[in-house]
């Protein structure tokens, strides 16, 4: 065992500072008309999400993968499976809340929650989780990955744990990107949740002052607006249990207390009315000096 970790290890080292990708080429998926890639590297979840978020392929939009059938796992499972040991990619799933409900935090399907703890929720009534996963065995597990080597702690390959961030201790070497065509008469219309938020930044970005941030919800919402750098420390609260109706709204962020860096803004949303119901979205803003 401590050969095998000792061995990716150096494989990993040997790969440091050249992301790369596993194929020449983004792979396509019949089954969504979207594009997926294997970016190497090692990198926390928070890193993966925006490295994702900043890719594009023949001008479709790059995310952290979200996976929401068996077909779309089978793929990915069989397009990237390592071949060896211990090895993990980030995918987009989180539990922002640290209470038990995973979202989605990319792609259309952001702001979505597809599990409750283990057991899978509408609209996908998907996840993949393995073994005794997601089983907070460690502070912050509050992030998803993809098993895409042989079996790891009871969890089989395409199976998925839950990890923390930053991850000192699973073999997580990179993320899976998703490159979103849009071909809807493929990949048939996201299905709509019973409540969903959404945030992004309407600029300016990079900032420097300041920016401006636009969020919306589909249900009157108690709403929370925290700043987080790239290492996942909150750095500011911008909105804190704010009653808000439904629709949209902007607000406006102070940035002027921040080094330059990669920053995101997490919105976390409960329905006033179903308290049960939450919905959670992160947008990336970048603080140039
Ligand atoms: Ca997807
Ligand atoms: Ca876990």
């Amino acid at each position: 065992m401590r050969c095998t970790v000792f061995c990716i290890c150096l494989a990993v080292a040997a790969l440091a500072g050249t992301p790369q990708s596993l194929h020449a080429e983004p792979v396509e998926f019949s089954g969504t008309g979207n594009y997926y890639d294997y970016v190497l590297g090692q990198m926390d979840w928070d890193e993966a999400l925006a490295a994702a978020d900043a890719l594009s392929y023949q001008g479709y939009p790059g995310h952290l993968v979200t996976i929401t059938t068996q077909a779309e796992n089978d793929f990915i499972s069989a397009a990237f499976a390592s071949g060896v040991a211990q090895y993990f990619a980030w995918i987009g799933g989180y539990e922002p809340f640290d209470d038990g409900a995973w979202f989605w935090a990319a792609g259309p399907e952001s702001g979505v929650q597809f599990a409750e703890e283990a057991t899978p929720l509408p609209p996908y009534n998907y996840a993949n989780w393995g073994g005794l996963e997601p089983n907070d065995h460690s502070a912050g597990e509050d992030f998803a990955a993809i098993n895409l080597g042989s079996e790891f702690a009871n969890v089989l390959p395409g199976e998925w744990i839950d990890s923390p961030n930053p991850n000192p201790s699973d073999p997580i070497f990179g993320y899976i990107v998703e490159y979103e065509t849009g071909d809807v008469g493929v990949s048939g219309d996201v299905p709509t949740a019973a409540f969903q938020c959404g945030l992004r930044v309407v600029g300016p970005n990079p900032a420097s002052s300041g920016t401006g941030l636009h969020l919306a919800v589909s249900q009157p919402s108690e709403v929370t607006i925290r700043l987080y750098d790239i290492a996942g420390r909150k750095v500011g609260t911008v909105l804190d249990g704010v009653v808000t109706a439904a629709g949209e709204r902007e607000v406006r962020v102070s940035c002027s207390e921040l080094p330059s860096g990669i920053y995101f803004a997490e919105l976390l949303a409960r329905a006033s009315d179903a308290p049960q119901l939450r919905s959670a979205a992160r947008a990336k803003l970048v603080v140039v000096r």
